[in-house]
């Protein structure tokens, strides 16, 4: 068996993307709802999306049919906590019908706390500048704890702070869109800043977790991070791409930023200095295992130099334009966890395509299924090389709100059409259920050659 016996396959989602309902039963606006108006592509906005808030059941029993074996979704964090002092029990309650439903349907929750969604409230009184936040976001993490954790094992604390803070502080992507040169004193300042405070919160809500989890938690983070893989399989290029992939820079998107400090206790000098006594305790908790997700290797995008190094003209590419790299997982398993000994799981990987329902009434994905493969295939050699990979959650279970690009990214295993909210599943749906039931990939046939008692999935 190539991938190890509980490995966990299963999909990934996030609360703003798939959610709607965005100001029903007490919840209070997040920055996504407060400020985005004007700011998306095609003028799309997330307030229906795929209302999930009222498809949920519907959504599980997709998943179920496809055998999945784990759901990463996020919590919406003005849902529960819409204003000071507030706790939302209907927005609670979304949330401990959707962790019994998975249950119900043998689906193991993996809960993130913070995918983006920041309360208004919470950004009035001074967002992530503000020292308080850690404070609130600690509490914030008590109520979910005690209302999910007779479920939920797996907690992330954060999906990507790399993401949501260069796109919303410092490039004017996200909400609340601010902007700053790049390379500059101002960028590293606020860089810093920024971190101490998403560190501090990850770390308290790391030891509420710990403190309070009615269930053994495994405690963990979702993080993506520049990766550069090897120009050949020399010891020397292997060294390089490592060196050049944990870099010293002040520069977030290197893992070595969030994780040094987390696993070991060290930051970068320019974070160090605006740490306070006893920050670094607070934030220097190991983990049970590290989140990464991975789309792309950033040598065929740029280079640190500029150098282009993989790159060539008509490189294939998503419909995101990301670089298509099947090596990518392969060598972020083998890096990360040679750096930091820790149980990985990928907690995205997945492709937009341009996908259509067709004349026949389906969604023939092709596209989708074959970079699954490639990416696959770099993640059963991590696994058949005995780098400790746990578990695969691939963005996403259905096509959602892509942010800034709003609906026209369809990353979905289940195309949605937005008007009716019918859910088709797509050919990709059906290949993955396939390769769950045969705990991997199988040699290129949609059914695993010479399995006579092997079952579709009937459409
Ligand atoms: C991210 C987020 C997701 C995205 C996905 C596709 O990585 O940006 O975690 O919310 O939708 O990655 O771009």
């Amino acid at each position: 068996m190539s991938f190890p016996d509980g490995f966990l396959w299963g999909v990934a989602s996030a609360a703003y993307q798939i959610e709607g309902a965005y100001d029903e039963d007490g919840k209070g606006p997040s920055i996504w709802d407060a400020l985005s108006d004007g700011h998306v592509l095609h003028g799309d906005s997330a307030r229906i999306s795929c209302d999930h808030y009222h498809h949920f059941r519907e959504d599980v029993a997709i998943m179920k049919k496809l055998g999945l074996q784990a759901y990463r979704f996020s919590v919406s964090w003005p849902r529960v906590i819409p204003a000071e002092g507030v706790v939302n029990e209907k927005g609670l309650q979304f949330y401990r019908d959707l962790v019994e439903e998975l249950t119900q349907a043998g689906i193991e929750p993996l809960c993130t706390l913070y995918h983006w969604d920041l309360p208004m409230w919470v950004h009035e009184k001074g967002g992530w500048y503000a020292d308080r936040i850690s404070d609130d976001f600690a509490q914030y993490t008590e109520v979910v704890v005690d209302a999910l954790s007779d479920k939920v094992q797996y907690w992330m604390t954060f999906n990507e702070g790399t993401s949501f803070l260069g796109e919303g502080y410092l490039h004017g992507t996200h909400p609340p869109y601010e902007k700053v040169p790049a390379g500059t004193e101002e960028e590293f300042d606020k860089v810093a800043r920024l971190s101490r405070n998403l560190l501090l919160c990850h770390g308290k809500a790391a030891d509420v977790i710990r403190r309070r989890a009615k269930l053994p938690p495994k405690v963990g983070i979702a993080t993506d991070s520049t990766l550069y893989i090897p120009e050949s399989e020399s010891e020397a290029d292997i060294q390089d791409a490592k060196a050049r992939t944990f870099a010293g820079d002040v520069n977030h998107y290197l893992l070595n930023w969030w994780m040094d400090p987390i696993m070991n206790g060290e930051a970068h000098p320019r974070l160090q200095a605006i740490l306070r006594e006893g920050e670094m305790e607070t934030i220097h908790q190991p983990l049970d295992f590290l989140g990464w997700n991975c789309y792309l290797a950033n040598n065929y995008n740029d280079g640190p130099d500029g150098k282009m190094a993989k790159y060539w003209p008509g490189i294939p590419r998503t419909n995101s334009g990301f670089p298509v790299t099947p090596d990518a997982l392969y060598w972020g398993v083998r890096f990360i966890s040679e750096r930091y000994d820790i149980p990985v799981m990928i907690t995205e990987n997945g492709i937009a395509i341009i996908d259509f329902v067709m004349d026949d009434g389906c969604v023939h994905d092709p596209q989708r299924i074959q970079y699954l493969k490639w990416y696959l295939r770099g993640l059963e050699r991590a696994a058949e090389e005995g780098y400790p990979v746990i578990g695969y959650m691939l963005w996403s279970i259905l096509d959602n709100f892509e942010w800034a690009f709003g609906f026209e990214k369809r990353f979905g295993l289940v195309y949605v059409d937005y008007l009716t909210q019918k859910r088709t599943l797509k050919d990709s749906a059906y290949w993955y259920a396939d390769v769950i039931r045969n705990n991997g990939l199988f040699d290129g046939t949609e059914v695993p050659a010479g399995d006579e008692s092997h079952e579709r999935i009937e459409r």
